[in-house]
Formats: C-alpha cells, sequence, structure tokens
C-alpha cells in the first residue's frame, strides 16, 4: 500500500537523472528521495536506506546488487528504457523484488530512428547536408552515394518488439529482411538464421536491436564483420556493448566493411576519437527514443508501475526474469 497503517507515506528512491514528470507524479503520494549517482546512494543514512520500498530508475544508472542490497525492505525497482541490463535483475530475483520496464511505448520511435538512421548511413546525408551548409553545392552537385537500399538485404540482429517494427519499415521500402535471435520469434515469417555468423555471409547489412548483457557482449565482432564484407553496413540501436567497439573501428578504417550508424556506444557518453575522425560513421547520442512525447510515456509508466504496485495490484509491465505471481 502507498501508505502504511500508520497512514505514513511509502518512501521512495528516485534514483538517476532528474526528471520533473517523475518526481511530479511519485511525489504526491510517497515521501520520496532524490539521489542522481551511485556515489549519491552510497550516501545515503542506513536508517533511511531501511526504510526504502520502492527504487525509480530514471536513466542509465547502474543498479547493481551491491547498491540494491542497501535497501532490505525494497519490493519493486521500475526502470526507465525498455533496455534494463543496468539493473541487477538477478539479485532482485533471488530477493523477491520485481523489476518493471517500459516497454511497447517507445516501439514505434525507437523504429522510426534507426530506419532514419540507416538511410543516412547508406545515402550520406550527414555529408551532403554539410555540402549546402557550406556554400558548396554552386560549385557543382554533390557525389553520388556509392550505397543504395535498392540492393541490399537487411540482417535483423533482434526480432522482438522494435525488431519487428524496423522489420516492417523495411519491408514496406521492398528491403528484404532476416533475421537472427536465439529462439524463431512467434508470428514472425521472415527466415530465421540460428546462427549469426551463416546470417552475416548472407546478408550486407545488419541492424542491431538486442538487448545489452552478458549474452550479447561484443556479437558483432571482427569475424562478423569479416564475412559482413565490404559493402557492409552496420547499424547499432541497441547497446553498445553488443559491438567490439575496436574491432569495429579497424573495420571502417581498413574498408572490411563500409559504413556504420550508431546511436549506442561502449562507454556512453565518451564516443572514442578514433571514431569521431571517421567519415563512414553517422553517429548520434543515445536519442532513439528521445522524442518529448515518448520519453514523456516512458516516464509515466515509471511512474505508473509504482503507483500499481503500492495500491496492491499487479505491476504493470515486469521484467521475464521477475514475474508477478501474486503478493
Ligand atoms: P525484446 O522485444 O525483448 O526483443 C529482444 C530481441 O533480442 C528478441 O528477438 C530476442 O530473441 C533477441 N535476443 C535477446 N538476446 C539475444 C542473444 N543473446 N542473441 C541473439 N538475440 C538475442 O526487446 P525490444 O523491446 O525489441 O528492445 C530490444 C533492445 O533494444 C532493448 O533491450 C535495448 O537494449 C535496445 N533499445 C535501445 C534504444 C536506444 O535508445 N538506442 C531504445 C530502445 C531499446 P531471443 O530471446 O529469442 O534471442
Ligand atoms: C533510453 C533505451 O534512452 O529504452 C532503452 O532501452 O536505451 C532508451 O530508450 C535509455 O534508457 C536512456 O535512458
Amino acid at each position: 500500500m502507498a501508505a502504511n497503517t500508520a497512514g505514513q507515506k511509502a518512501d521512495l528512491l528516485i534514483y538517476g537523472p532528474s526528471k520533473a514528470l517523475i518526481e511530479n507524479g511519485l511525489s504526491p503520494q510517497f515521501a520520496t528521495h532524490i539521489f542522481k549517482s551511485l556515489e549519491d546512494v552510497e550516501r545515503l543514512a542506513p536508517d533511511m536506506a531501511a526504510r526504502i520500498r520502492g527504487v525509480a530508475v530514471t536513466g542509465l544508472v547502474q543498479a547493481n546488487g551491491k547498491m540494491l542490497a542497501r535497501f532490505p525492505k525494497l519490493e519493486i525497482v521500475s526502470s526507465f528504457g525498455v533496455g534494463y541490463d543496468h539493473v541487477d535483475v538477478n539479485y532482485a530475483r533471488e530477493h523477491n523484488v520485481i523489476v518493471t520496464n517500459t516497454p511497447d511505448v517507445l516501439t514505434e520511435e525507437v523504429a522510426d530512428t534507426a530506419l532514419g538512421l540507416l538511410i543516412a548511413t547508406v545515402r550520406e546525408f550527414i555529408p551532403a547536408e554539410r555540402y549546402v551548409r557550406e556554400g558548396k553545392w554552386a560549385g557543382g552537385n554533390f557525389r553520388l552515394s556509392p550505397g543504395s537500399l535498392r540492393d541490399r538485404t537487411v540482417g535483423m540482429v533482434g526480432m522482438g518488439r522494435i525488431g519487428q517494427a524496423i522489420a516492417r519499415r523495411l519491408e514496406a521500402s521492398l528491403v528484404p529482411v532476416v533475421y537472427h535471435s536465439r529462439r524463431p520469434a512467434e508470428g514472425v515469417k521472415n527466415r530465421h538464421y540460428p546462427s549469426l555468423i551463416e546470417m552475416a555471409k548472407d546478408v550486407d547489412t545488419l541492424v542491431l536491436i538486442t538487448p545489452g548483457g552478458a549474452s550479447t557482449a561484443k556479437m558483432i565482432n571482427a569475424e562478423v564483420l569479416k564475412v559482413l564484407g565490404p559493402r557492409g553496413v552496420v547499424i547499432n540501436v541497441a547497446r553498445g556493448s553488443v559491438v567490439d567497439e575496436e574491432a569495429l573501428i579497424a573495420a571502417l578504417k581498413d574498408g572490411t566493411i563500409a559504413a556504420a550508424g550508431l546511436d549506442v556506444f561502449a562507454h556512453e557518453p565518451n564516443v572514442p576519437q578514433a571514431l569521431r575522425d571517421l567519415e563512414n560513421v553517422v553517429l548520434l547520442p543515445h536519442i532513439a527514443s528521445a522524442s518529448v512525447a515518448t520519453r514523456n510515456a516512458m516516464d509515466q509508466l515509471v511512474v505508473d508501475n509504482l503507483k500499481a504496485w503500492f495500491a496492491g495490484k499487479p505491476p504493470l509491465t515486469p521484467v521475464p526474469e521477475t514475474p508477478f505471481k501474486g503478493r
């Protein structure tokens, strides 16, 4: 319940970047304690930590087992973002803590970004735009792009909610799509490759949209890039950890692949100088879901999961590792 039998409001930790919608959404009903970083949380007094029953994680800040263990009465972690590799779900499961994320409300926005990033990368929109700004057009037309979507086959790495939304867009653009994931996706008719390397041999474009974490770490490595080949394009809207960044930089430099479009990086917000120096890569600052409307919907879902839980209802969007099994 949002209040205990003595009528006291439940104590919640709001952890991560400032979010007015989350703070204002929770503060009327809960006793909220706002901490921005792991270092801040470590300074939280033990008697206060002992009262915390819920955590709102407002961005990509680490909620590891050591941090969560500070809260012995913790019941729920409501995390912003559909990806939750920054939350220790093993700790949560072992301690009967529910973790929720924000699926679905961002799916179409992220898919839009993926398609835009692919087209910008293949058709060289960024240098073309710079050409106009720099007043060079009057001196002659911009070069023809060597790349085109017309002759490409996309191999999706991940074919979940967002992967399928990207595939729909590609197919509407008459681009053939196949995919790799550990199991065939239910109801999806595109060809499934159980082996990533076999798929990379058959396609020239990879669109990455898996979770981060141990099972996908550096799955796009030098071997995958080599078989993708010199026409190869890699679009990453998943997590930076999914790509071996060093191997990608080397492959972009020596022509092992043609180009990449990246929304995510291994050590955000730091992007290696070697990547920033390359012309054949389009770099975005992790903005795939970053429109006002979509981010508001994600913030609201963080709030609504906590409200539902403390009203005695099931959480709205628990992650598969911590399913709701009743109270
Ligand atoms: P989802 O519905 O859970 O789909 C995940 C897909 O990845 C599934 O097809 C899954 O299939 C596959 N997958 C998982 N682990 C894998 C592995 N080890 N090897 C191969 N495939 C694997 O999730 P979603 O809603 O589409 O979101 C996907 C991810 O996109 C998020 O977790 C997040 O990391 C990323 N994302 C990024 C942004 C951004 O701002 N750039 C925004 C939203 C989401 P199997 O389980 O059968 O393998
Ligand atoms: C967010 C994301 O930008 O949902 C995800 O998994 O990566 C993005 O939508 C991210 O959570 C940053 O806070």
